[in-house]
């Protein structure tokens, strides 16, 4: 799995105005029940007190309409929720999911075939969207009993699914997926991306340039 320094790392350089919280996979449609995940992609820890998520209805409070996310409390940096229709204590043991991934069930704000995904922070703004849809987006994956799954942290700019950018779930890809018991495949509860460099990588980037530098100042000193 990534740290949080890799993955802040990552999104300041690809894209400088997106959200810290990112939609990370959704499946409209399980076995064991459709899901969709969050993902702290910043360096520090979001409070979810008074967040909520609703699909294309667009409910921005729990006044509304909106599934309240408070539950979630703290998420730290590089950490990944998840909601579900399905009774939480089924879906965690369906997915065989650690005690400490953090699941909140029983949403009844279900999403469909062509939906949106929506992100609000406590104050009613707009953190994410994700609208998606196989007959409404050409090109694009169908979330049936696997997860979609994004590519790059590019590919979570968009507030729409674009052929490419996500792809769907199977059991031989980068991206940590497993099939549930149920037989849906997916990787709810953590968030790897494949194109990013391993921390080594940058270890030994900064080191890099760390003689460049070394080397420029020696020259300078002649
Ligand atoms: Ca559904
Ligand atoms: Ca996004
Ligand atoms: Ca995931």
């Amino acid at each position: 799995m990534k740290n949080a320094l890799t993955l802040a790392v990552a999104i300041a350089a690809a894209a400088p105005a997106m959200a810290q919280v990112q939609i990370t996979e959704w499946m409209y449609s399980g076995n064991s029940g459709e899901y969709i995940e969050f993902t702290n992609l910043g360096s520090g820890a979001v409070d979810f007190s008074g967040w909520v998520y609703d699909d294309d209805s667009r409910h921005a409070t729990a006044a509304a309409g909106g599934f309240d996310l408070s539950a979630f409390g703290l998420v730290g940096a590089g950490e990944s929720v998840l909601i579900t229709e399905d009774d939480a204590g089924s879906f965690r043991a369906n997915w065989g999911l650690a005690a400490s991934i953090k699941v909140l069930g029983n949403y009844a704000n279900n999403i469909g075939r062509g939906d949106e995904i929506n992100l609000f922070d406590a104050g009613g703004n707009l953190v994410d969207r994700l609208a998606y849809g196989d007959q409404v987006f050409a090109g694009t994956i169908r979330t049936q009993t696997a997860g979609g799954t994004p590519v790059s942290i590019a590919a979570l700019a968009p507030q729409s699914v674009m052929p490419g950018n996500w792809v769907l779930s199977s059991t031989t890809d980068a991206y940590g997926s497993v099939m549930a018991a149920s037989g849906d495949v997916g990787n709810p509860g953590q968030f790897i991306l494949a194109a990013v460099p391993e921390p080594e990588t940058y270890a030994m980037l900064l080191a890099g340039l760390g003689v460049i530098g070394s080397i420029a100042r020696r020259r300078r000193a002649r």
